[in-house]
């Protein structure tokens, strides 16, 4: 038992948000709709990287309502939130010292929707936490090569250039710094740790570099390796263990087969799955990190919506029997 796991392990449940340059188009490009996950779009249809960052002029997510997006949580039973501020796209969804690649370089100039989320938090006593993607498609220091076998570029192992590895581990940690500093995230959420170049080695500097900076701080085992490295949770994604660990857990679900926003896809679980996923990761210990993926316009999408209701009343007569 860890004093600092304490408040994570009693919260249990959290809202996990995907959002990035690739909500506005709802996993379709150019009329194509191939690929599962919404948010890799860049890669499942192979964008090149100046005209995916063309993206950029047309983002205009002006419903954007970070207190409607943590009431709704919060009316779901959940303790605690999630956002990608960097998804693989790389673009930022905060006002970044260190690129132009973010939200202050868009028509949303001087809105800055992890300040919003933040301070949406702290108003309702919801915890506050950051994806971050080690992967990055935009950043120059990497680069998708043509894989010999399919003769497709390989976006899921993007290429660390020679002797660029350097100049963007000190980007991610003065990024990170940013969101510690200026945004007070409780979690570090990292993901990407599967590329080839990030090294068990990485992964620990990282984590004691963070920890540093912030003590108190948690951080997910996708900061490194993640089936070697344990701390400080757990990340299993769309299942879960059969039966309890000895580590800290966190299971991610997504309520359809998407993270970000997808136009397309319908398949939405029914709140009593989720319910009852809910049930069983609990009690075998773990927390579970439910996703919503707003779309384009920033809106929740109201069949997501109507499950987290549905669940948080669920959950509230439990209380009352
Ligand atoms: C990653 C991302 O690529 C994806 O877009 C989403 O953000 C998700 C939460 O995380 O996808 C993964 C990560 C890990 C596995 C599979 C997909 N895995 O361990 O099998």
């Amino acid at each position: 038992f860890s004093q600092r796991m304490a408040w994570f392990n009693d919260a249990k449940y959290g809202m996990f948000i995907h959002f990035g340059l690739y909500s506005q188009l709802g996993g379709i490009y150019k009329g194509n709709d191939e690929g599962r996950y919404a948010e890799w779009i860049q890669g499942n249809q192979d964008i090149p990287t100046e005209e995916y960052a063309k993206l950029m002029d047309t983002w205009n997510p002006k419903n954007f309502d970070a207190n409607k997006i943590v009431k709704l949580a919060k009316k779901a039973g959940m303790k605690y939130l999630v956002v990608t501020t960097k998804h693989h796209e790389g673009f930022c969804l905060w006002n970044s010292e260190y690129t132009d690649f973010d939200i202050a370089k868009t028509p949303m100039k001087g809105r800055d929707f992890i300040k919003e989320l933040a301070d949406a938090c702290k108003k309702e006593g919801i915890h506050f936490g950051t994806y971050y993607s080690i992967i990055d498609w935009h950043h120059p220091s990497q680069h998708v090569t043509i894989d010999t076998e399919t003769s497709k570029r390989n976006w899921g192992q993007p290429k660390m250039k020679e002797g660029k590895k350097q100049e963007y581990v000190q980007y991610m940690k003065n990024q990170i710094k940013e969101l510690i500093e200026n945004y007070d995230t409780e979690i570090l959420w990292f993901d990407g740790d599967w590329t080839d170049w990030w090294t068990l080695e990485d992964g620990n500097d990282l984590y004691q570099y963070i920890r540093e900076l912030k003590p108190e701080i948690i951080i997910n085992n996708r900061v490194s390796k993640r089936k070697i490295f344990k701390k400080d949770f757990g990340t299993p994604e769309q299942f879960h263990p059969d039966s309890t660990l000895k580590h800290y857990w966190e299971a991610c679900y997504t309520m359809n087969d998407s993270w970000g926003f997808k136009i397309k896809d319908k398949d939405w679980k029914r709140a009593e799955e989720v319910y009852e996923k809910l049930k069983d990761i609990h009690g075998k210990g773990g927390n579970f990190l439910l996703n919503v993926g707003p779309d384009g316009d920033g809106k929740i999408p109201k069949e997501s919506a109507k499950i987290l209701k549905e669940v948080g009343e669920m959950l509230k007569n439990d209380r009352k029997n």
